[in-house]
């Protein structure tokens, strides 16, 4: 037994302390010992674990297909308004530029799809396609070439793939995915399957891609609850990295600090698979050009590298394409997405999976609980306890889930912890329950098995765990 796992903002007391988990006996002496002293019931303290009002008093009540795509509930009358209008430019499709309706015109000239939400279906997330032939949207990928920061290659493809392209400009190509079957066990000896993706772009219009080119897919995740995100004080996310690991819980968060067009300086990222974006303004401006094609004052120039000379030629929707003001409406919008409730808090087995939570040490990155400021300057966000499960930070999670190209200073296989709140309505809100940051886990259980890295301890508690154990922690998940 070597050096103790501590949670200091879940678990109290002395007792606030597991040892170490390396490999199969140590696993089986591990657990025994949890159940010896009571399944945690005194150690881990649930009100810092859960709440019903996952986002605080901006919580929507509903557990139906509307679930992401509600007000905070805490909204003014007026901020209601913005709200409103945002939503129609989140939803509404970009058009062709010359057009009639110039407030919607300069889609493309390539790009990946023509709204917001068709990517963010119902502001949830998407999945990847079936087939080669499934025209789902919403799996992107990025690409790179070796040099300092993830250097985009200006010349030919530029830093994404856009698969799609108005009248008369070439599309650059479409992913194609195969997969690949892995098998394993349980402890107990109960089998499972996961399945590793490999991605290959079929019909590249301008010759095959350079062998050192590099690619990372991603999946749009689902937007709701932005704003507290944004809102969570930089020093408490600064508090929680530990990039040398000097607690010697093996577990080694690291802050992203990326650029802030807005602020003119270095700031830290937030949002995006890596982190990559500091804002909810910065990362909508992004999407606006990389995936629709609109060049906005913080992204004012099209995306048309070099070598794309109809892309260079074709006519825009105005400079910018999306006004400021506009881009506010649309920033507000998905910064002022309520969190969906909790639900069935009460359930005995849904206790005793938030407490296997933190036993495995999931809640050590899916850090449950954070409050924002009383003085933020979006008042329906201001002064609330909210329940995440991010610490924000990145982890190196292994080669297993590692995408090898390095994007701003994160590393190929970092990945910033994802939010965990209203992961079991993904299934009613989006028709699919595929996870993780390319889509590759069929179901949240498959989600954890791929854990690796720093969060490979935490997997492999969970494969020591017995059938009824396993049940509960996935009955926990499945309830936020
Ligand atoms: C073609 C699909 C697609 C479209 C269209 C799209 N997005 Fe996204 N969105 C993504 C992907 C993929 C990511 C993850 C990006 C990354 O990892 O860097 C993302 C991430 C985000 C995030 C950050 C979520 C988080 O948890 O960090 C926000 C906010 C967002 N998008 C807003 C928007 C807005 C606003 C628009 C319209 C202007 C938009 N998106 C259009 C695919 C899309
Ligand atoms: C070392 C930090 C770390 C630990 C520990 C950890 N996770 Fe994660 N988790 C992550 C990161 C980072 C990702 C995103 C990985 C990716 O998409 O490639 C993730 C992804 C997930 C996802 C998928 C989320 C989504 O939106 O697709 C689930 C579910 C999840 N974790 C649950 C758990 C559970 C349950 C545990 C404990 C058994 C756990 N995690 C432990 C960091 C961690
Ligand atoms: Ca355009
Ligand atoms: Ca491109
Ligand atoms: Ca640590």
């Amino acid at each position: 037994m070597g050096s103790p796992l501590a949670y200091p903002d879940v678990l109290r007391g002395g007792s606030a302390r597991l040892p170490l988990v390396t490999a199969g006996a140590a696993l089986a002496i591990f657990v025994a010992s949890l159940a010896a002293c009571g399944g945690g019931d005194d150690e881990v303290d649930l009100a810092l674990v859960y709440d019903e009002r996952l986002g605080g008093e901006t919580t929507a009540f509903s557990d139906g297909g509307n679930a992401f795509e509600l007000s905070a509930r805490n909204l003014g009358r007026l901020e209601r308004r913005t709200f409103e209008v945002g939503d129609s430019f989140f939803t509404q499709n970009w058009v062709t530029a010359p057009a009639s309706t110039e407030a919607r015109d300069g889609l493309g000239p390539t790009f990946n799809a023509q709204s917001c939400s068709s990517c963010h279906s119902h502001d949830g997330r998407a999945r990847p396609p079936e087939n080669d032939a499934d025209p789902v949207r919403g799996l992107l990928l990025k690409l790179s070439v070796p040099g300092p920061d993830g250097s985009v290659d200006e010349q030919s493809y530029g830093g994404q793939l856009q698969d799609r392209a108005i009248n008369g400009v070439p599309a650059e190509g479409r992913i194609s995915i195969r997969y690949e079957e892995i098998t394993g066990r349980y402890a107990d000896g109960t089998p499972f399957t996961l399945r590793k993706p490999t991605y290959t772009i079929l019909d590249p219009a301008f010759g095959p891609l350079d062998k050192d080119v590099m690619t990372s897919p991603r999946i749009a995740p689902a937007v709701f609850g932005m704003g507290l995100l944004e809102a969570i004080p930089e020093e408490r996310i600064t508090a929680l990295a530990d990039p040398d690991d000097e607690d010697g819980n093996g577990i080694s968060g690291r802050v992203h600090l990326v650029w802030d067009a807005r602020q003119g300086s270095r700031a830290l990222g937030r949002f995006g698979w890596k982190a990559g974006q500091p804002t909810v303004e910065q990362q909508s401006a992004t999407a606006f050009l990389n995936d629709i094609g609109i060049t906005s004052s913080l992204a004012p120039d099209e995306n048309c590298p070099a070598v794309q000379s109809a892309c260079r030629q074709a006519p825009n929707g105005g400079s910018p394409e999306v006004p400021d003001e506009r881009l506010g409406r649309v920033t507000f919008y998905v910064q002022t997405l309520a969190v969906p409730a909790m639900r069935n808090v009460d359930d005995p087995t849904v206790r005793d999976g938030a407490r296997l939570f933190v036993q495995a040490g999931c809640a050590a990155c899916h850090t449950p609980r954070h409050v924002t400021p009383e003085d933020y300057p979006i008042e329906a966000l201001s002064g609330q306890v909210i329940f995440p499960y991010t610490d924000l930070l990145l982890h190196d999670m292994g080669e297993g889930l590692a995408d090898n190209r390095p994007e701003g200073e994160a590393s190929g296989s970092e990945w910033r912890t994802p939010p965990l709140w209203g992961i079991g309505l993904v299934e009613t809100v989006n028709g699919h329950t595929m996870f993780l940051h390319d889509g590759r886990a069929r179901s949240i259980e498959e989600a954890v098995l791929w854990h690796g890295g720093e969060a490979r301890r935490s997997r492999d508690f969970f494969i020591g765990l017995s059938a009824e154990e396993r049940e509960a922690l996935l009955t926990f998940l499945r309830a936020l």
